[in-house]
C-alpha cells in the first residue's frame, strides 16, 4: 500500500474543518449541546457554583444547576467524511466574557442558544456577533416546563434581522443539535456567497 492511500486505492479525503461557536446566556445549555453531539470526550472547564458566587451568579430558572463553565467547552463532530466541525462553547457568565474575543478568532459561525424564560440573557451574544459580522443563528432550547412560543414571536422579542435563522432545538438531543449545526454552516455559506456577490458587482 502506498503511504497515504486507503486500501481501496482511493486517496484519503482531507476533511475541511470549521470552527463553530456555541454562545448564549448563563445556563442556557451550551455545555449540554456540545456534550450531546461531540464524538470525542468533550473538554469541559466546569467549576462548582459556590456560595461565594451566589450574589453574582443568577441561577433563577436553573436552580438544579451546580456547575458553570469558566473557560470553554470543546468538542468535535464529523458531519460528513469531508466536513468536521470543531465546537467551542463560550462561558455564559458575564465575568468570563473577556474570553470571547479569543474564542471567536477564525470562527465560521455561531449558534446563540436562547431560553424563552430568560430571552434577554442572549441579547449580549446576538449583539456581539452582529457587531463583528460573524454569521449566527438562534437556537431556542426547548426546556420542559417552558411555554412554547411561535417562532415569529421569539424573533420579534429578540428584534432579529430577517436574514437571521431561528430554529427550535433540544440541546440534549444529538439529531436536533446536528440539524442546528448544519443550519449554521448553511447560513454562513449563504452569507459568504452574498458577500462575494456584493463585492463582485
Ligand atoms: N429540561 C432541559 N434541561 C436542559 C436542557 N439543556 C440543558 N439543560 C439543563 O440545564 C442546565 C444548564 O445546562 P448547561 O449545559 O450547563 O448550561 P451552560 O449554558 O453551559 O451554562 P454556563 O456554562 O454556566 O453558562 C443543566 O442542568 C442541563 O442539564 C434542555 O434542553 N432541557
Ligand atoms: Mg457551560
Amino acid at each position: 500500500m502506498i503511504f497515504g492511500r486507503s486500501e481501496r486505492g482511493k486517496p484519503p479525503v482531507e476533511p475541511v474543518t470549521l470552527k463553530i461557536l456555541v454562545a448564549g446566556g448563563f445556563g442556557v445549555g451550551k455545555t449540554t449541546l456540545v456534550g450531546a453531539v461531540s464524538e470525542i470526550r468533550p473538554l469541559r472547564t466546569e467549576e462548582l457554583l459556590t456560595e461565594a458566587g451566589r450574589p453574582v451568579d443568577d441561577t433563577s430558572g436553573v436552580e438544579a444547576k451546580n456547575t458553570t463553565t469558566v473557560a470553554m467547552d470543546f468538542g468535535r463532530i464529523t458531519l460528513r467524511e469531508d466536513l468536521v466541525l470543531y465546537l467551542f462553547g463560550t462561558p455564559g457568565q458575564e465575568r468570563f466574557w473577556f474570553m470571547w474575543d479569543e474564542l471567536s478568532e477564525g470562527a465560521l459561525g455561531a449558534v446563540v442558544l436562547a431560553d424563552t424564560r430568560r430571552l434577554e440573557d442572549c441579547f449580549a451574544a446576538i449583539d456581539y456577533f452582529e457587531r463583528r459580522a460573524i454569521p449566527f443563528l438562534v437556537g431556542v432550547n426547548c426546556f420542559e416546563g417552558a411555554a412554547r412560543y411561535p417562532a415569529e414571536d421569539v424573533r420579534r422579542a429578540l428584534d432579529l434581522d430577517d436574514h437571521v435563522p431561528l430554529l427550535m432545538t433540544d440541546a440534549r438531543d444529538r439529531e436536533s443539535v446536528k440539524e442546528t449545526l448544519i443550519g449554521v454552516v448553511q447560513h454562513a455559506m449563504t452569507q459568504a456567497a452574498q458577500r462575494r456577490q456584493t463585492v463582485g458587482t
